[in-house]
């Protein structure tokens, strides 16, 4: 415990100097808290990017101060989801993969709802998805050799000659934007030979052809993901990405990237790719990397690799919140920090309780107990470390086949994005010292009138805690404004309150 207060303490310092978080600096900047948009099960109506625009009052009113959008691209299909990504430079403007909208609707629509969401100060982040490419346009023949899929640096084969889907050359689009054309010597390998109607994971053979490295060494050299898989070895692959991203930013008006799949990309190149684009735009490009992984150690040497240029969302206190939501109240609250990013590296943890891929039906499923939800969220939102990310399926909730539905939990969520945005300032004391009811509260500065705030969550039954918020906020009256409590705690001359949470529940306390 000790140990961890000081490796809190340490990242603090830290984020003095970092501005989407916001915390403890002075009153102009008000807490980031960024909004996921998009849920696996959207409809394929072409109507989100309306209902993007229609809702950028609403965001701004809530605090969310920046928006990542789902992949914006021309995919696979007109019902991609975005991330079997075939052209990144159809933003729903070409009439390619039968569609000239993409799911979300045309670049005109997004355009606008970008526009809408800039005039109310919201930031926007695109996905970006350059691990692979999906949905070519012609198939060619490729020397490959199978290898095994448990160990992919494990050849199973000789070499042969398969008919694989690498060449890409967009005639719906006939050189607008970028001539380039992509061909087979662009990726390293793809999972499905054509003549043979077999699927295997081929690694192609020829000049300088290798597994990228330094992927994650998940079966042996985890470079293949999906589809046909990008070589980041290529010069000329290298050099594509990064005129596409600074168009990508520039034709957008886009404040920063969520980098999806980082896991089975070259490491060093993502960094060479955020620096570019940032000096490109000059811009900060805030950037997020997805590296899912249950492992804070994998994390940490992912972003120690590329530098330290960008953020991880921490993956870790996702499966934390799910363990405890599936563990009934016997979850030891005390361990919710754990083996996370928010304890160990603050400044570079973007902090999520879910997305679209741990979602009910999704290929990382593991979701986090609707009861549990409205604790986690408080948990990400009140405290100072890491840089909090809602997700559109908890606050709207999800679509699809009714077993997979995540209910709408905006009712519960708006008062802790509420305290996040008026309330969540000034120093932090911690009260994570019981199984079960966990509590922290922030002091509060003088430059945001009635800030500071005492936050208790518990996975067992109810109790109270005293709890210290500043004497400079004694003789104060305190009531929980998520209205699960009606309690009236006066702050006394000590400067301490004693707060009280209902079982399974959270407590919210700010000045009246
Ligand atoms: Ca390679
Ligand atoms: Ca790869």
């Amino acid at each position: 415990m000790k140990l961890k207060k000081q490796l809190l303490a340490i990242g603090l310092i830290v984020l003095l100097s970092f501005s989407p978080l916001g915390t403890s600096l002075a009153s102009a900047n008000t807490n980031g808290t960024m909004m996921q948009y998009f849920e696996w099960y959207l409809p394929n109506d072409g109507q989100h990017w309306n209902r993007l625009n229609n809702d950028a009052a609403h965001l701004q009113d809530l605090g969310v101060t920046a928006v990542w959008i789902p992949p914006a691209y021309k995919g696979t299909s007109q019902n991609d989801v975005g991330y079997g990504a075939y052209d990144l430079y159809d933003l729903g403007e070409f009439n390619q993969k039968g569609t000239t909208r993409t799911k979300y609707g045309t670049k005109a629509q997004l355009k606008q709802a970008i526009s809408s969401l800039h005039n109310r100060g919201i930031q926007v982040y695109g996905d970006v998805v350059m691990n692979h490419k999906g949905g070519a346009d012609y198939t060619q023949m490729v020397s490959a050799v199978e290898v095994d899929r448990y160990n992919r640096n494990q050849e199973v084969t000789g070499e042969y000659q398969i008919q694989a889907w690498t060449g890409f050359n967009f005639p719906g689009r006939n050189n607008t934007y970028s001539p380039f054309k992509w061909q087979w010597y662009h990726f390293d390998g793809t999972d499905w030979d054509q003549s043979r109607s077999l699927n295997r994971i081929y690694k192609f053979r020829g000049t300088g052809k290798a597994w990228d490295w330094e992927v994650a060494s998940e079966y042996g050299n985890y470079d293949y993901l999906m589809y046909a898989d990008v070589d980041f070895d290529h010069p000329d692959v290298q050099q594509e990405m990064k005129n596409w991203g600074t168009w990508y930013a520039n034709e957008l008006g886009l404040d920063g990237f969520r980098l999806d799949a980082v896991k089975h990309i070259k490491h060093s190149y993502l960094q060479d790719w955020v620096t570019a684009v940032r000096q490109n735009t000059g811009k900060e490009m805030f950037t997020v990397a997805e590296y899912w992984q249950n492992d804070l150690g994998a994390i940490q040497n992912y972003l120690t690799k590329t530098g330290y240029t960008h953020s991880a969302f921490d993956v870790p206190l996702h499966y934390n919140f799910q363990q405890a939501s599936n563990s009934s109240g016997s979850y030891d609250m005390r361990n919710l920090l754990n083996g996370t990013l928010m304890a160990a590296n603050p400044t570079k943890a973007v902090t999520i309780v879910e997305n679209h891929d741990s979602q009910p039906g999704q290929a990382l499923e593991s979701t986090v107990q609707s009861w549990f939800k409205p604790l986690a969220y408080a948990f990400i939102l009140t405290r100072q470390e890491g840089y909090p990310a809602l997700f559109y399926g908890d606050y709207y909730g999800t679509k699809g086949t009714t077993s997979y539905e995540i209910p709408a939990l905006g009712s519960k969520l708006d008062p802790l994005l509420q305290a996040r945005k008026s309330y969540a300032y000034g120093s932090q004391h911690d009260y994570l010292n019981h199984w079960d009811i966990i509590g922290w509260t922030r002091e509060g500065v003088s430059s945001r009138q009635k800030s500071g705030l005492a936050t208790l969550i518990t996975d067992g039954p109810g109790g109270n805690k005293w709890m210290y918020v500043g004497k400079q906020n004694a003789g104060e009256t305190w009531k929980d404004m998520t209205g699960n409590r009606s309690d009236q705690v006066v702050i006394n001359q000590d400067g301490w309150g004693n707060f009280y949470v209902n079982g399974g529940s959270v407590s919210v306390y700010v000045q009246q």
